[in-house]
């Protein structure tokens, strides 16, 4: 469905002081039956950035200095509110999003007592009472970009996180002044919600303005005034994202014509100040850096968004790939999570499509945007075949193909996943082709060979993790001594670090925020690491006591734990201190009944749910206790996993589908299908799950099964 941006749709005419006699112009965007988002026009102009060293209690570092001339040479449309509650629910629903906190089961939230990391907390459910009035909270910066590319392909307009400087130029709607209604702390009342008298009575240490606000939590949008630009609620209610990396020195060497923020960075700004924040943290000029992860940041933003009359600005990169569709290994979130699993299965089978291969597949399937990509091989073994089909009909739209020969066990097929991402698809082969593939045509945009490049040495099962993408960029493991662990620009191909290590291992890496460090966590031949993903260093080591682990499960992040399954030395749950360091090399808790040689786990809802030899696991996620096991000869050999809508779906070696209700109690198989049967069945690839639909890849075809 189109969604109408209906230019200019409510020219209102208020008049302000600042403004002259000019009316504000309002646009509205629908984004559902029931909810809509009020723009208004912000005229381009100049202003002084920044603070004077004599305003009062700005923060005493230079990071608000010095304060400088910045042009916004161009208008833009500016949300008069926070996004709401309401409002981001529409997306949700229309983009079947799930936020980061809802993903990874936890976010910083009110527990009752204090502010910490609650499991099962998310913009859903904060802590304390709000209405689908109030700002949507808990939002990470990868959600509120999601949020602004969705609204983006809706309304065919460039709909953006403000920049910076466009967010501090319409907070100060044209004044100079500590605060849109002054210098005065005390002249605020009636402007804001932030810590006042009112949350003083709750929080007796906090630090707050003498006027009382009404609220010691969030407040429905728009309940005090707006600023001569028309923008209710800069100062206070809830932080705000914007565009820009952070860095404390961007004022004394950045552009002073629409700056846009340092290139990188490992935080984001946050701006205005919230229902907590003390006075000098609401200032106009009032700035911090958030982490993306992993802080008490994830309870505190919310975010405004700006719609701009040209795309000129590229959007930032989030953290990790677009959420919507399977476009990575394991989903999108590495997870194996999807809120797509089905309530029970069907009686028989029913296929939408299948579509025959010439060579048999390892490589999981990637699914986005109407399109499938799947590996496949010549007949005669020499060549790779990467397909793009059409997600509907199973047709092919494009293929790549270029030779890659040589004995392998397990075939010499790929067996890394596709990564779809931002038009672009990322291809590794088993030999170490890399090609980095337009979306939509398949044409190469940049090549490169991990083996050749690096000087490599080619694993005894070939390259197999799927390469990590991470902001700008793309985290491979070559395995060379000079080059363990590389990254790309994901763009160019270019080389933005190699870090010297050693060979490597099988499992893909994964994102992680440690202790607020963010990192790639993966294996290489002998040891667990994670890797800085600013800089590549390598930020710890744990080797296990027994050798010979060939590390094909893919590590899980839990909060600040990392959970590894390994044949050699079981399952372990390994906690990490201050700075992102393993905080001690022994894990915290080991479980050695599940040592799978293949199957990676999956994490859900505080359950691990893994299978080894014939049994299917449930163990709890703090202690490793083990909650039940289910012996069925369906899970002998290789299973993938994928939980979610309160189940675990088991896709098992010999094509059938079982699904189990994920329940700490108990062991319920809800149903069982037989899904595929005859010559060819062996399913190593990973399916994908996406929107009513499992595309499935045995030894011979490619299947798009009909959920439920
Ligand atoms: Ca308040």
């Amino acid at each position: 469905m189109k969604l109408r941006f209906s230019a200019i749709a409510l020219p209102l005419l208020l008049f302000t002081s600042a403004q002259g006699a000019k009316p504000l112009e309002h646009t509205t965007i629908k984004l559902s039956d029931t909810e809509s988002m009020k723009l208004v026009k912000v005229p381009a102009g100049k202003f002084v950035m920044g603070s004077p060293t004599t305003e009062r209690h700005r923060t005493r570092d230079s990071r608000e200095s010095p304060q400088r001339e910045v042009t916004i040479s161009r208008d833009f449309h500016m949300g008069i509110f926070e996004v709401t509650r309401g409002q981001f629910a529409a997306f949700v629903k229309d983009a079947k999003y799930v936020t980061q906190a809802e993903r990874e089961g936890w976010a910083y939230a009110w527990n009752g007592r204090v502010w910490d990391k609650v499991a099962g907390a998310s913009w859903r459910k904060v802590g304390f009472e709000q209405t689908d009035a109030h700002p949507v909270i808990c939002i990470s910066f990868d959600d509120a970009v999601a949020f602004c590319r969705w609204l983006s392909r809706k309304t065919s307009r460039a709909v953006r996180l403000p920049t910076e400087a466009q967010w501090e130029y319409a907070c100060r709607a044209g004044t100079q002044t500590a605060f849109a209604w002054g210098d005065k702390w005390d002249d605020g009342k009636g402007w804001a919600n932030a810590a006042d008298a009112t949350a003083k009575k709750r929080f007796k240490g906090w630090r707050t303005f003498s006027w009382e606000d009404g609220y010691v939590f969030t407040s429905p949008v728009g309940t005090y005034k707006a600023n001569a630009f028309g923008l209710h609620d800069m100062h206070g209610n809830a932080w705000e994202w914007c565009s820009d990396w952070y860095a404390k020195d961007y004022y004394k060497n950045g552009p002073k014509v629409d700056p846009t923020g340092p290139e990188s960075g490992s935080a984001r700004v946050l701006r205005g100040g919230g229902w907590l924040s003390s006075p000098p943290r609401c200032r106009s000029a009032g700035r911090t850096g958030c982490e993306l992860r992993g802080s008490y940041c994830d309870l505190i933003p919310s975010f405004r968004i700006v719609v701009e009359a040209d795309d000129t600005r590229k959007l930032p990169a989030p953290s990790l790939p677009n959420r919507s569709g399977w476009c990575d290994w394991r989903g999108p979130g590495r997870d194996a999570i999807s809120p797509h699993v089905p309530d029970k299965l069907d009686k028989k089978p029913r296929f939408a499509w299948t579509q025959k291969t010439t060579g048999p597949g390892l490589s999981g399937l990637a699914v986005a945007d109407g399109r499938v990509i799947v590996a496949d091989k010549s007949a005669d073994k020499k060549n790779d075949i990467w397909r793009c089909l059409d997600a509907k009909t199973g047709k092919e739209l494009w293929q790549l193909k270029y030779t890659a020969q040589g004995d392998m066990p397990y075939t010499n097929s790929p067996r890394a996943t596709p990564a779809i991402y931002d038009g672009r698809v990322y291809l590794l082969s088993a030999f170490g082709d890399l090609h980095c593939v337009a979306f939509d045509t398949g044409r190469v945009i940049w090549k490169k060979h991990l083996i050749k490049d690096f000087g490599a040495k080619l694993p005894e099962w070939g390259m197999t993790a799927t390469p990590l993408l991470v902001d700008d960029k793309l985290i491979v493991n070559p395995g060379a001594e000079k080059a363990s662990v590389v990254a790309l620009d994901r763009v160019s191909g270019k080389v933005i670090w190699k870090t010297p290590g050693q060979g490597a291992a099988y499992a893909p890496f994964i994102y992680a925020n440690f202790g607020g460090r963010r990192q790639a966590v993966g294996y290489d031949a002998t040891s667990l690491g994670g890797w800085d993903i600013s800089t590549g260093k390598r930020i710890w080591t744990i080797t296990p006591p027994k050798k010979g682990d060939y590390n094909v499960p893919t590590p899980i992040a839990i909060m600040d734990r990392l959970l590894v399954a390994t044949e050699n030395n079981s399952m372990r749950l390994y906690e990490f201190a201050n700075k992102g360091k393993a905080g001690r090399t022994k894990p915290k808790h080991q479980f050695a009944d599940l040592a799978p040689d293949m199957v990676s786990p999956v994490v859900y809802n505080q359950m691990i749910f893994g299978c080894h030899d014939s049994y299917l696991y449930c163990l709890d996620t703090n202690s490793l206790k083990l909650l039940w096991k289910a012996r069925d000869e369906a899970y002998f050999g290789f299973v993938t996993l994928i939980a979610g809508n309160g189940r675990v779906m088991i896709m098992t070696i010999d094509g059938e589908l079982l699904l189990v209700r994920a329940d700490r109690n108990k062991y319920e198989l809800i149903s069982r299908l037989k899904v595929l049967t005859g010559e060819g069945t062996e399913i190593w690839s990973h399916p994908a799950l996406t929107a009513g639909r499992l595309y499935l890849r045995n030894k011979a075809a490619v299947t798009c099964l009909l959920l439920k």
